[in-house]
This record gives structure tokens, sequence and C-alpha cells, in this order.
């Protein structure tokens, strides 16, 4: 295979994602690709599964049909082993990344119209290395990059599996600019080692069947599992779903099987030479379209950067896991009745009905409230451990603390000598120069007296204004 694996997307240690621009643009910007419209077929889903396994295939039926024209016997012969994107047994993960193959598939249409088709295989989601946060981008991208996502399941489609698919593709949804259309084009569920033929049968039809079970909308539900449902009819224009039948023994348990046709049971195969061109046949590819137009090679690199910034900043919340969310969401509403308790005890203490309180007791009530409150928090039976509580406590501290400060510069405003404090100056000044008044009078300085006594004057005035302007 003339081809190779091209990682454009490579992961690190720190959990960091890197765009490797210059091999991205080598694949993109050759002459007879960078100005045609695309097609971009990615596998995404858990880690070992066969993902990879399964693009291999892909790439068989890729050559055959796009390069040599030829697809008589694209599934190759019995005895070659299957190369192409990396893919091994064993348990621990493979693919890191995203992957792009490095020949880029071309297909001119009879009206004119010319297509460039790109395979994608993406780092499984859930390995032991992985973070939320960096299945969550691996799948968002690899969503929003392409026209095609092959959502790769095994054994069925379980209720989880959908959670997932929500919390990865509102991960992708948020990163784009609500334009109020459905974002992406074309969700496949592939149910690999579907073991129920008798009760929906291999392949698209059966999977429709499922699909149809599995994405039902009922009054019954309950409104979340309704909600999850629209969720994902809200962001793919079209769902489908392939139930593929289990490829032998050999393949999932024999660690020197290397892929050859020989070992793997007929039925997979069958199913592969329909499900195969049923994605990748001309008249089946979806154009990548992105806000409502479509994309070219030489644009798909610009959004692969721009979607890449998104992810490396801090605009996005951080996704978390399903125990990180509920223990959040514990301690924030035991939070919540703890400061509401607070505020119960301390509207009791000194709320707007209540006469001032010295400085000394009201402190000594707040901490009384305090405490109860931070008690009662405590109290609450949460998930998450002990660290996890102790960062909300403190931060329950503080807020309380914060509330603290209110009461208390309200308890201030009550105190009827700091609120006097004006009007006995303007008292003080005019009973002054009432005397000083009276002093001058006596002593013959008059022109001083009716000074002393304007002054006077305009103090009373300023006091009756105080009085008016502050109990009218
Ligand atoms: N049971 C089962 N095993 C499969 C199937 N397809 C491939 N395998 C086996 O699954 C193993 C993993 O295959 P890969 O293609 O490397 O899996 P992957 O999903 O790409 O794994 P990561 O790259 O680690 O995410 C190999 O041993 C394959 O032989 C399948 O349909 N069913
Ligand atoms: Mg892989």
């Amino acid at each position: 295979m003339p081809g190779e694996a091209v990682q454009v997307i490579s992961t690190s240690e720190e959990h960091t994602f890197l765009l490797n621009e210059d091999q991205l643009s080598e694949v993109l910007m050759r002459e007879e690709v960078k100005d045609r419209y695309v097609c971009v077929v990615s596998v995404a889903g858990a880690f070992r599964k066969g993902k990879s396994f399964l693009l291999d295939f892909f790439l068989r039926y890729m050559y055959s049909k796009y390069v040599r024209h030829d697809v008589t016997d694209w599934l190759g012969d019995e005895n070659s082993p299957l190369t192409g994107f990396s893919w091994r047994g064993g348990s621990e993960r493979d693919t890191t990344g995203i992957l792009m193959w490095s020949d880029i598939f071309l297909h001119d249409y009879p009206n004119g119209d010319k297509i460039a088709i790109i395979l994608l295989d993406t780092q499984g989601a859930f390995d032991s290395q992985s973070t939320v946060r960096d299945c969550a981008t691996v799948f968002a991208l690899s969503t929003m990059l392409s026209s095609v996502q092959i959502y790769n399941l095994s054994q069925n489609i379980q209720e989880d599996d959908l959670q997932h698919l929500q919390l990865f593709t509102e991960y992708g949804r948020l990163a784009l600019a609500d334009s109020g259309k459905k974002p992406f084009q074309r969700l496949q569920f592939l149910v690999r080692d579907w073991s129920f033929p008798y009760e929906a049968e291999y392949g698209a039809l059966g999977g429709e069947q499922i699909l149809k079970k599995r994405l039902e909308i009922s009054d019954k539900q309950h409104p979340e599992l309704q909600s999850l449902r629209r969720h994902i009819s809200s962001c793919f224009q079209e769902v489908a779903c392939f139930l593929m039948p289990h490829p032998g023994l050999n393949v999932a348990t024999n660690p020197n099987f290397d892929g050859r046709l020989k070992d793997i049971t007929p039925e997979f195969k069958q199913s592969l030479r329909s499900l195969v061109p049923m994605l990748l046949s001309p008249d089946n590819l979806v154009y990548k379209e992105i806000g409502g137009a479509r994309i070219r090679a030489r644009d798909l690199i610009q959004y692969f950067q721009s979607y890449m910034t998104i992810y490396k900043g801090d605009e996005l919340p951080e996704p978390k896991s399903m125990l990180v969310a509920t223990a959040e969401a514990n301690h924030l509403t035991a939070m919540a009745a703890a400061k509401e308790m607070y505020n119960q005890l301390m509207e009791d203490v000194c709320g707007g009905t209540r006469p001032y309180l010295s400085t000394g007791h009201l402190e000594a009530e707040h901490l009384r409230c305090k405490d109860k409150a931070v008690f009662q928090f405590l109290a609450k039976r949460k998930m998450g451990g002990e660290d996890f509580t102790e960062k909300f406590r403190q931060q329950l501290d503080t807020d309380l603390e914060d509330m603290y400060i209110n009461y208390k510069s309200h308890n201030e405003s009550k105190n009827i000598f700091k609120a006097a404090r004006t009007p006995a100056v303007y008292f003080a000044v005019a009973v002054i120069f009432y005397i000083l008044s009276g002093i001058f009078g006596l002593v013959g300085m008059y022109t001083f007296a009716n000074f002393s006594n304007l002054i006077m004057g305009i103090a009373l005035l300023t006091l009756a204004l105080w009085a008016y302007i502050r109990y009218s």
C-alpha cells in the first residue's frame, strides 16, 4: 500500500494536543487535492474495539475503487495480512491523537463535481491514560472535522454510549458558533459483535430497527432520556446504524492473527462487503459542510487550526466525569442550603425589624449561625470524598463571611448615635453660635452678633432640611 498514516494531531504527556501543520498541509495542499470539496470519514469510539482494523478494510476498498477502478474482489486475497492504519491485538491502547491517511482519494462525478475523500483514525476513548477532557476533545474534533462520523460500539447501543455521545458532541457544538442549524452531518452507529441476529438482522436494516428503538422518544420516558435523544437528533442531519457480526475467535483472541481474511468468519466478510460501499461508494459520499457551505481541502487546514485553538484555550468549560459532575452538584446544593440556613438565623437576630446590636454581640451571633450552617453542610451526605468537600467548605466559609459583611453594614445603619452624628453637628453649631451671638450682643459687637445669628439660622435650617429628607 503506497500511503501511510500521518499523525495530524498528536497528544502529549501533559494532556495537550498539538497540530502538525506541516504534515497536514503537505497532504491537503497537493495540487490535485487542494481545490476539491471534501468528504471526511472518521471512526471514533472506545479504545480497543477494532476501529483501525476496520479502517484498513476501508483502505482496501478505496484503493480498488478510486485508484484501480475495479471493485471486483476489493476485499483482497485470503492470505494477505491487513495493513494500513496501525492496529493490533492486546488490551493496551494503540492509536493516539488523530491520524489521516496520506493518500487522498479522488472522484469526479459525471456532473463535473470533484471530490476528495479523506480517512481519519482517532484515539480510542476511555483508556486509562486519558482524561475526560482528552476523550471529549478527540471525539469533538473528529466530529467537527468529518462529514461522516462512525461511532464504533461493542455489542449493543447502550444508554451510557448515548450519554457519552451527548457529552462529546455538546463539547463540539459549544466550540462552534450557534448557527441554529444542525452542526454535523452524518452519524453512523456501528455495532460490532452484534449477537442477536434473531432479533435484528446484521446490516443496515437491522441497525435501523435497533436505532429506532434506542432513539425513540415517548411521553412515558424520563425527561432526561427524552432530552438526550432530542440532543442527538438536533446535532446530526442524518443518523444511521449498522450491525456487524462477530469476526470469529481468531480475530478476537489469537495473538498471531495478522488480519488475513481466511481467519475471519464469512458473515463478517459479507457484512464488510455491504458496509464499506454503503459508506464510501461515490453515490454515498457526504460532502463536508460547515455552516451550510461545502468545504475545500485547503479550507480544512484553516478549520483544523481554529478548532485546535479553541480547545487549547480555556474558553470552554472542562467536561467532567459523571462522578465529578454529580459530586459538584451535591456540594453546590448542600452549600446553597447552608447559606439559606445562615440567612434565616441571621434574619432572626439582626433582620430589618430587629434593633441595633453591638459589634461584639453581632460577631458572636454570626459565629454561632455560621457554625450551625457549616455543621449542616458537613452533615449532608455528599459524593466525591473529603478533599472535594474541603474545597467547597472553604468556599462556603468565604461566602458566609461576605454575607456577614452585609449584615454588619445593615446593623451599623441602625445605630442611632451614628445616624444622629450629622444632625448633632448642626445642632452643636447652632448652639455655639447662639451663645456667641449672646456674648457679642452683651459686649456691643452687633455686627458679629448678627453674623453669629445668621450662622445659627443656617445651621438650624440645614438641620430641618436633613430631618425632612430623612423622615419624609
Ligand atoms: N471482537 C472483535 N474484535 C475485533 C473486531 N475487529 C477487530 N478486532 C480486534 O480488536 C483488536 C483491536 O483492534 P484495533 O483496530 O487496534 O482497535 P482500536 O479500536 O483501533 O484500538 P485503539 O487504537 O487502541 O483505540 C484487534 O485484536 C482486532 O483483531 C471485531 O469486530 N470484533
Ligand atoms: Mg486504533
